[in-house]
């Protein structure tokens, strides 16, 4: 057995979290001779729950897990992490507009990324999935001096995940056919799926599909699916996320495909003519643990005002917290 990593979860008492940790201590996240230390933090009202969760764990009698830290001392969840999934985060309550949610969940994760700063092993990868995502995990890489911005990521891989099943039912194929489905920009409704790169069966999804699909109904219900849930549900996703959540890391810590990418909010270093210093979603190839932006992909006219649409949104958001910076 290899020596025990630690992995933080905030919002552990929450839906997803629900859902991710015990997939972590069965060994999907690193592998099932990976030992796992789990420190779990949520807020003081939700002490009582995570004593329950850890209950469970136990139950679980997982030979991966090494220890349990519950917790509502982010200093104490981010001891010694090398990964961290900031799923928690305020949810918009009535009346909330989206500058209040957004100063809301910015003191969480400014709060976060210097406890991050002052205890995280240095080469921790973090994983920001409470929304606003992107943003938020600008907010905690600003706030974590010490760590390089390359330690700092947001989901889209939920909106990637859905637009490759959406791909798939289309062209009556399975999800395993599908190649390079890009998610660019903000994990919002202005995010932009972008098929121009896809490949099913080794051949351009464009020849499969029609254009008018693709610019309506297809990008419209990749932006939309989320709402679509809770619609349905009552709540959001929590399984798919949490799935999406596990493999945005395990993708992060073991690679990608030599034939395919994944799409990940990481810090914009100027590709694409997007503005530096965003949690931009690009397509990223991920090789010994490092990512690396795909470069050198043909962008016409249509993606372009898609790209630029949530690029500035994304330079919005960021206005409305530079103060925490
Ligand atoms: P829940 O409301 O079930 O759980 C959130 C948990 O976070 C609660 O236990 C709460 O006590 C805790 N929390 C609040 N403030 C905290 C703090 N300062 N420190 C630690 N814990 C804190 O939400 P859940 O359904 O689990 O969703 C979590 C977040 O994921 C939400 O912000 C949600 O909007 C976001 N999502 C992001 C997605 C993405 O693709 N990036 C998709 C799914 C989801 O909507």
């Amino acid at each position: 057995m290899k020596t025990p990593i630690h992995i933080a979860v905030t919002g552990a008492a929450g839906q997803i979290s629900y859902a991710l940790i015990f997939r972590i201590i069965e060994g999907d996240l690193a592998g099932q001779d990976q030992p796992v230390v789990l420190h779990l933090l949520d807020i003081p009202a939700a002490m009582k729950d995570l004593e329950g969760i850890r209950m469970e764990m136990e139950d679980f009698a997982s030979p991966l897990l090494a220890g349990v830290v519950s917790t509502d001392d982010p200093k104490v969840a981010f001891e010694n992490a090398d990964i961290a999934f900031l799923v928690g985060a305020r949810p918009r309550g009535p009346g909330m507009e989206r500058q209040d949610l957004l100063s809301v969940n910015a003191e969480i994760f400014s709060v976060q990324g210097l406890a991050l700063n002052e205890m995280a092993h240095p080469g921790v990868k973090v994983l920001v999935v409470g929304n606003p995502a992107n943003t938020n995990a600008l907010i905690a890489a600003k706030n974590a001096p010490n760590l390089s911005t390359r330690s700092f990521s947001a989901m889209t891989r939920l909106d990637h995940n859905r637009a490759v099943s959406m791909l798939a039912t289309r062209c009556g194929c399975s999800v395993a056919d599908i190649r390079q489905m890009i998610i660019w920009g903000n994990h919002s409704s202005t995010q932009y799926p972008d098929l121009h790169h896809a490949l099913v069966r080794g051949k351009p999804a464009l020849e499969g599909v029609e254009e008018d699909w693709f610019h309506g109904p297809f990008i419209s219900a990749v932006q939309k699916r989320g709402a679509e849930v809770i619609a349905m549900r009552g709540k959001s996703s929590a399984a798919s996320a949490a799935n999406a959540a596990l493999e945005h890391m395990r993708s992060w810590i073991m690679g990608t495909p030599e034939d395919d990418w994944v799409s990940m909010a990481v810090y914009s270093d100027g590709s694409y003519g997007i503005a530096e210093g965003l949690m931009y979603s690009f397509p990223v190839r991920i090789r010994d643990g490092d990512y690396e932006i795909v470069q050198g992909l043909p962008i016409d006219a249509f993606s372009l005002e898609r790209m630029r649409l949530t690029e500035k949104e994304l330079l919005m958001e960021k206005e409305m917290v530079k103060h925490l910076f």
